[in-house]
């Protein structure tokens, strides 16, 4: 039957080839190849995805609506024959071909609709909805450019547009029968009309939202479901009459304006203009889903029902447009009353916070509402009417918390207020992220609605991060322990039977030396720097961002650099510090811990005198890829943030699943891994989110006597300006002496000596390779609470109901 089947798969990638290139094996090019059998691998999805769209159009079972700005599949090829268990036999079939799949699965390129956890943890939900077979889709838009593709040039952070759309994508299905139109600008009027207040909307202009389905495989399961990504086309093509006068830009000025909206993720928005697209781009997203839901709805079902067979998830606030746009769609559209229409609204309507960072909070000016958006903007004012109307019930006369918990204030719209009060849950993303939000950020919010809050902590998709992108150490767990962990995450469990056991830490010992060989080999081609498999790979990757605290990460590194000089024999176990991320393009000063982190690389790997024993390695375009082919080969998993600041992490549950260990704050999930592998099987140092509190309420915190007081860490700050790795005194100044903003914000100084104790504890323990590899396995053992399977059974449970399809 298997040798039967592989000799299928061989004639049917022959016969692809020709069919659609009039290639041969012999002549194809590993691009022709790699469609070749992608499309054979799309044919044989298409059955299963088209009979879940059916079963759902039929059925109407409950469905959710994930609306995300970002969603960070990764590529879809290997995933979907992973999921589909084909991955071996297409790998021997395409081996008998003389072809190497793995070259093919280099060819895809990679979906970067997205910049972070926010994006990642969307793509990681659609893959466990699809395995367990819960009916849903994933909203977002089609970007035609993704976030930005970095190079590093002289150090520095470049951007170039990424242009992954390019040659087209093999996984994406335009759906331009289901397209819908979404109005922008124009004038309301109101006539009454029958007792009801009919709205008109004049003089808009529409862009037409064509649905870009993308299928989203579950493991072993015949639920596929679909991320309908929205691609915005101009209604109009050109001015004919323009062109005729030979003014060949002029007649598609209209087309490349409406077109823009969906040309590229997060436009920059400090002007004006990026304002208004970023605001286009959220309100086009928003619309057409919902448009979508109500007409599959339409004479289906009333739409009375719509709370029992639609939940709507907004993540993070980007999508929080969906409240008013539900609420005019059910008044204008389908006559309801303001009361039903918001009963509706809030049953349907779940939102998830993902920062407490101030800045990361939207606000949309009123002006630019009323002028894109002059509907959506009269509906936010009645909401928020009747909302200032109930806060002055319960709380008269007390103005600052009614002006503190208004939805509009200072001209503005807080879209996390308005996603609250248009919300029946609001949830953080981990335990102390969630009480940070009731005690903290929302706590007025909390005061009046208890029941409505929630912490349920992040998830990783364990079969993309372990059975795809581990496939020897999947294998060598399947023999230990069976292959239940697959779909049961949780049975990870049984391998703490194993964590003593001296053949099988063996073997993880060299599977972890072979992961870790292949990523010298990658970073020896892409950077010219060769690292020592046998050394401490230490990692930090994620978004550069001052809370994340790559800085101190570097402090330390400089710290032992300095050491090394000073005494040439120092005993300090061979480490390669790694670092990969991107910063945000306007954000300077993160771009400049990223020049700095590649001049001080330049500087210790070309040092003679450090013999090796430290190396500093920058991978650039850090994307889920590279994230794929680094956390497999890392022993140590670097989670700085200030503790409060990171809202959960998720890039730390990888770490462990692989068997890294961590190193990291109080913050965030790591609470939850230090409480599921115990104090011992990791490394905790720095402030309590209670503790960073109090400094900042009381503005005690003075880093200048810590730099006075302690002698390494006046050193490393001093390297910042002293010219041993350049010149960095923006860095400098930052911790010491900034203009208009606390010193060290994010506490750096403060956490420095216990950040380098944990290490001194890193660097002993990783000497006991058999204490190291029990800790490794036992982080292994307890990763299964932290797979995005528990996460959707909690979210589910909590908020949206959905029952598994019967397929
Ligand atoms: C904000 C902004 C502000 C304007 C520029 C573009 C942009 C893009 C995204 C955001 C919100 C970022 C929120 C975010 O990614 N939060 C991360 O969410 C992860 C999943 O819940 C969580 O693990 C991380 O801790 C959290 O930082």
């Amino acid at each position: 039957m298997r040798l039967e089947d592989k000799e299928v798969i061989k004639q049917t990638i022959k016969d692809k080839l020709l069919s659609n290139f009039g290639k041969r094996v012999d002549n194809a090019s590993n691009d022709e190849l790699y469609r070749a059998v992608a499309l054979m691998v799309r044919d044989k999805i298409m059955l299963d995805w088209s009979t879940t769209i059916d079963n759902i159009q039929k059925k109407q079972p409950k469905t959710l609506y994930y609306l995300s700005a970002e969603f960070l599949t990764g590529k879809f090829f290997e995933t979907n024959l992973t999921k589909m268990l084909k991955r071996d036999i297409y790998r021997e079939a395409c081996l008998e071909l003389g072809v190497d799949l793995d070259e093919l699965i280099a060819e895809e390129p990679e979906p970067g609709i997205g910049n972070g956890g926010l994006g990642r943890l969307a793509a990681s939900f659609l893959e466990t909805l699809s395995t367990f077979k819960y009916p849903a889709f994933g909203c977002g838009i089609r970007y035609e450019y993704g976030f930005f593709s970095q190079r590093i040039e002289d150090g520095y952070q470049i951007e170039y547009p990424d242009n992954w759309l390019r040659d087209g994508s093999i996984w994406i299905v335009e759906r331009p029968e289901e397209e819908v139109e979404v109005r922008f600008g124009g004038k309301i009027l109101e006539q009454w009309q029958g007792g009801r207040l009919k709205v008109r909307h004049e003089g808009y202009e529409s862009v037409i939202a064509v649905p870009c389905d993308i299928p989203i495989l579950g493991y072993n399961s015949k639920c596929i479901n679909t991320l309908r990504l929205w691609k915005a086309r101009s209604p109009e093509e050109m001015d004919f009459a323009a062109f005729n006068r030979g003014e060949y830009i002029k007649a598609f000025d209209k087309k490349i304006e409406n077109e823009a909206i969906s040309k590229v993720l997060y436009p920059d928005d400090t002007s004006c203009e990026g304002k208004k697209l970023r605001l286009k781009q959220y309100y086009f997203l928003v619309s057409a889903t919902v448009q979508s839901i109500i007409k599959n709805a339409k004479g289906v079902y009333p739409i009375g029902e719509l709370p029992d067979k639609v939940a709507i998830q907004i993540n993070d606030t980007h999508p929080s447009l969906v409240i008013p746009e539900l609420m005019r769609v059910l008044m204008d559209e389908e006559e309801m009353s303001w009361e039903d229409a918001w009963d509706i609204t809030i049953r349907i309507c779940g939102y998830t916070n993902h920062t407490v960072m101030t800045e990361a909070l939207e606000r949309w000016s009123i002006d630019l509402l009323a002028q894109i958006l002059p509907r959506i903007y009269m509906i936010i004012i009645e909401i928020d009417d009747r909302h200032i109307h109930q806060l002055n019930r319960v709380y008269p006369g007390q103005r600052d918390r009614i002006a503190r918990m208004a939805i509009i204030n200072y001209g503005q719209v807080n879209m996390a207020n308005l996603s609250i009060v248009g919300s029946h849950c609001v949830n953080g993303v981990s335990q102390l992220h969630g009480e940070i939000l009731k005690r903290d950020l929302f706590n007025d919010f909390y005061t009046l609605y208890p029941n409505k809050f929630k912490a349920i902590t992040n998830g990783i998709s364990h079969r993309r991060w372990l059975l795809q992108a581990n496939p020897k150490l999947s294998s060598l767990i399947t023999e230990a322990i069976g292959d239940s962990w697959i779909e049961y995450p949780k049975d990870l469990i049984k391998l703490r039977e194993y964590c003593n056991d001296k053949p099988f830490k063996d073997t993880v010992a060299g599977i972890k030396e072979e992961n870790k060989e292949r990523l010298s080999t990658y970073i020896l081609m892409h950077t010219g720097i060769k690292v020592d498999p046998k050394s401490i790979f230490d990692v930090q990757i994620k978004r550069i961002h001052e809370y994340k605290r790559q800085l101190l990460n570097v402090l330390h590194i400089i710290y032992l650099y300095q050491r090394l000089l000073d005494n040439p024999n120092e005993d300090i176990y061979p480490r390669t510090f790694i670092f990969a991320g991107k910063a945000a393009p306007g954000y300077f000063r993160a771009k400049l811990i990223i020049k700095l982190i590649n001049s001080l690389a330049k500087k210790i790997n070309n040092d003679s005198r450090v013999r090796d024993r430290i190396k500093v390695v920058f991978l650039e375009n850090y994307n889920v890829s590279l994230a794929e082919r680094i956390i497999p080969a890392s022993d140590v998993s670097e989670q700085l943030s200030t503790a409060g600041k990171e809202a959960s992490g998720t890039g730390n549950m990888k770490f462990m699943l692989n068997g890294a260990l961590t190193i990291g704050t109080l913050d965030g999930a790591n609470i939850e891994i230090m409480n599921a592998v115990g104090r011992d099987n990791i490394f905790i140092f720095g402030l309590t989110a209670e503790q960073v509190n109090y400094f900042y309420k009381t503005g005690s915190y003075d880093p200048r006597k810590i730099y006075e007081g302690n002698m390494a860490v006046r050193r490393a700050v001093d390297a910042l300006i002293d010219g041993t790795i350049g010149i960095f005194r923006d860095l400098y100044g930052y911790l010491l002496y900034p203009e208009g903003s606390m010193a060290d914000c994010y506490m750096i100084l403060k956490d420095f000596e216990s950040y380098r104790d944990a290490h001194i504890q890193i660097d002993r323990q990783y000497r006991d390779p058999s204490l190291w590899r029990t800790k490794s396995i036992i982080n292994m053992a307890n990763a299964g609470v932290f797979s995005s399977d528990n996460t959707i059974e909690n979210y589910n449970r909590e908020i949206w109901h959905l029952s598994k399809m019967d397929m």
